[in-house]
């Protein structure tokens, strides 16, 4: 059977603290699931409960505070419309992320997204201190109520409900059948929202009564009180589902530099590569950094490799530096992070002050790998490296004036080097 979760469980919450069991009742209902760990994405929010992606051995992607929802809709819509519709999206997100974004989850609920949102509603912001949120019970002590909460909470499943969500239950963190809710959720193809009462320990506990009774009688006066399925519709169809109606095209793959011309890459000669090759350029915006990479990126789709990108600029665009982090392999690729690039190439000043983190993990590391820098630049790379007493010995250097013919095309001969070392033509 798959494993989901790691060997070594050590949960970093707090004794007691409920989102161990949401933890160990989702690695339960995953097994029940049996999908691929590859095919389950989990989408954490900030706070104690998105502390949870490194128990899991499922692909994790760490959003900001609130928006988990809104990135795993559009993760979930891409895999439905542009790819295989084949994985799961799991958002683990607290009360307090969960009203910080709460039109994310409305609007997720509104289209009826194939999503499952699992809401750690422990009645607090636990990692800031017990501070009162959205959900917070009217005369609850929080951080911030100390002489209990003056407000209701807002009834979180009638706001859905009115919102069309189509599947909505809720369980005590502490339930046995917690898994099979989970479950049921994941299960269900559209938006489905759990919500799991669970005490934080640290805080609500040490200001509340808190036993079952007192948490029952809590529920009873926010609403209804009710436990279990809430909301279970069979009329709505989700909206990718709609949306391929729509457009029974599938759109193509775009090819050009902004958006794409929507021409579809073909594979004209295969390559093998003996392991994935890792490429970081870093230079000046508007100088064609991305451009070059996303050059290099098709031709490597060209000759049969599988390819990761990822672009980095300041948000004021046209100023500052470009990165490009490029990922080629002949296997699948389930790590697209770049830990230690095996080709590092620096275009500009601009491009040294941003790749200096990956520099010194070069240097710190064994790896043997080639740096391709403008000749403009040795100067002050030795000068910095002088100043902290390292050595470019491990390095292989290849310097030249990639500036000569323009700045733009700096980046262009850079990356025509990497493509002469790996075939790629
Ligand atoms: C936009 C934003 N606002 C505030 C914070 C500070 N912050 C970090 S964790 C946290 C509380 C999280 O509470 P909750 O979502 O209920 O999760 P828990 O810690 O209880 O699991 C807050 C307010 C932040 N990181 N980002
Ligand atoms: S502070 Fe509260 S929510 Fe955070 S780990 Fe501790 S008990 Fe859990």
């Amino acid at each position: 059977m798959a494993k989901y979760m790691v060997d070594s469980l050590d949960f970093p919450y707090c004794s007691g603290c409920g989102h161990t069991w949401i933890n160990k009742s989702l690695g339960q209902a995953l097994e029940k699931l049996g999908e691929k760990p590859s095919k389950i994405n989990l989408i954490t929010d900030i706070g104690c409960t998105g502390l949870v992606d490194k128990l899991f051995l499922t692909n994790t992607i760490h959003t900001t505070h609130g928006r988990s929802t809104a990135v795993a809709t559009g993760m979930q819509l891409a895999d439905q419309i542009l790819f295989d519709n084949d994985a799961k999206h799991i958002i683990m997100i607290g009360d307090g992320g969960a009203t910080i974004g709460l039109l994310h989850i409305i609007e997720a609920a509104k289209i009826n997204c194939d999503l499952t949102v699992i809401l750690h509603n422990n009645f607090v912001y636990g990692m800031t201190g017990g501070q009162n949120s959205g959900l917070t019970p009217e005369d609850f002590r929080t951080a911030t109520t100390m002489g209990g909460n003056l407000t209701p909470a807002l009834q979180i499943a009638k706001v859905l409900e009115a919102a069309h969500a189509p599947y909505i239950s809720r369980k005590l963190a502490t339930d046995q059948d917690l898994d099979d809710a989970i479950l049921a959720a994941i299960k269900y193809p559209g938006f489905a929202l759990v919500e799991v009462i669970e005490l934080c320990t640290a805080y609500a506990v040490k200001w509340n009564p808190m036993s079952k009774k007192d948490v029952e009688e809590i529920l009873n006066k926010m609403d209804s009180g009710e436990l279990g399925e809430i909301v279970h519709r069979k009329d709505r169809v989700n909206f990718g589902k709609i949306y391929k109606e729509c457009h029974p095209e599938k759109p193509q793959a775009s090819s050009g530099s902004q958006g794409g011309t929507g021409t579809k890459l073909e594979v004209k000669q295969e390559i093998k590569l003996q392991q994935p090759i890792s490429i970081v350029v870093a230079g000046t915006a508007g100088e064609g950094v991305q451009y070059a990479a996303r050059n290099f990126a098709q031709q490597a789709v060209e000759t049969g490799l599988n390819i990761v990108q990822k672009n980095d600029n300041p948000v004021t665009i046209s100023t500052g530096f470009s990165l490009a982090e490029i990922k080629v392999s002949s296997e699948e690729i389930l790590y697209s992070a770049i830990d230690l690039p095996d080709y590092l190439l620096i275009s500009s000043e601009d491009g040294l002050h941003r790749a200096i983190n990956y520099l010194e993990a070069i240097l710190k590391s064994d790896q043997a790998s080639t740096l391709i820098i403008d000749s403009s630049l040795v100067a002050m790379l030795k000068h910095y490296l002088i100043e902290r007493n390292e050595s470019l010995d491990k390095l292989e250097i290849i310097s030249q004036d990639f500036r000569a013919n323009g700045k733009r095309e700096a980046n262009k001969s850079m990356m025509a080097l990497i493509k002469k070392d790996l075939a790629i033509n």
